[in-house]
């Protein structure tokens, strides 16, 4: 059996760790190790197309130091757009974002939703349809007739509900179930924006495949393993699990403020309340040391600083 693609979820690339990151010594670093590993894997296996269900970014506007380490190490892949890649959640701004910063690099082939796209393969041809934010799945407007040698593979970003894998209160309408009797035509459903992976057969013939997360964002998947799946040319899908061992998890000690920083932020919050209209700043300012009791080296680094602007 030969290898024919490679299923992942809600990447988020993002600039800042999350808390529960944020004593990784150089979280780009930390996100570039399973990129590696993506690229290891697909050069494993002969290079068969990666495939993003969504969420590349965490956020739309990126700036250009992760978008450009981005181009400059992550594999070529083919992606519908998550919330979290458009601007105001809207597909119609989707060429403001980051993730189209890619696609005009070539980095990222944008899975149009209006016709399929088709990749030859040695042993097979892959369809993929794109579902991205906002765009409810459903079956192909052509049925799918003839499946020998052709394997058929929705890209959806979306909920998807199953029972042990969803938070609390997660819309259970959007269920397994209810997403296949939707779009019971295609070999596979990949989806993205459930953070809990999972993967699920289901009459027979249909597999849903729920990357889930591919980094640990969060303190509370401390014991979860992102992974990612294998297609095969018989349609079937295996999930293969990511290597974690080298993260740091952990949960943010919130530093103790030191006291000239809570006066400061005192301060500065006195002088955004106050309406400048009328009121002489200096006056204003005056008028807050005395009323409370500034430390020695604040009041005078800021009889400093007024001195200097008085004299401008
Ligand atoms: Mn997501």
């Amino acid at each position: 059996m030969t290898v024919i693609a490679i299923l992942v979820s809600d990447i988020h690339f993002s600039h800042n760790p999350p808390i529960a990151r944020n004593n990784e010594p150089n979280w780009y670093d930390a996100m570039m190790r399973q990129v590696r590993f993506l690229k290891e894997l697909q050069k494993e296996h002969d290079n068969p197309p990666i495939v993003v269900a969504g969420d590349v970014f965490d956020r739309w506007n990126t700036p250009p130091a992760l978008i450009n380490r981005v181009l400059a190490e992550a594999p070529t892949f083919y992606a519908v757009a998550g919330q979290h890649d458009l601007p105001f959640h809207s597909l119609s701004e989707i060429k403001k974002s980051a993730y189209w910063t890619l696609v005009e690099a070539g980095k990222l082939i944008n899975i149009p939703h209006d016709k399929p796209l088709s990749i030859e393969l040695s042993t097979t041809t892959l369809f993929l349809y794109g579902f991205p934010f906002g765009f409810p799945l459903h079956d192909p407007e052509h049925p799918i007739s003839e499946r020998s040698n052709s394997v058929h593979i929705a890209v959806i970003h979306d909920y998807c509900w199953q029972s042990g894998f969803s938070y609390s209160g997660a819309p259970t309408e959007k269920s397994v179930e209810e997403h296949s009797q939707s779009a019971g035509n295609y070999d596979i459903l990949h989806f993205g924006d459930n953070h809990k992976g999972f993967l699920k057969r289901v009459n027979r013939h249909q597999i849903i495949f729920n990357g889930g997360t591919f980094y640990r964002r969060n303190i509370d998947e401390v014991d979860y393993c992102p992974m990612v799946g294998l297609v095969y040319d018989n349609s079937d899908v295996k999930p293969v699990y990511v290597p974690v061992n080298k993260d740091i998890l952990s949960i943010k000690v919130q530093e103790t403020k030191s006291e000239e920083n809570v006066e400061i932020d005192n301060f500065v919050n006195y002088l955004s309340k106050i309406s400048l209209n009328g009121i002489d700043i200096e006056e204003a300012i005056a008028q807050y040391m005395v009323m409370h009791s500034v430390s020695d080296a604040v009041r005078t680094e800021i009889t400093g600083l007024l001195e200097i602007t008085r004299h401008g």
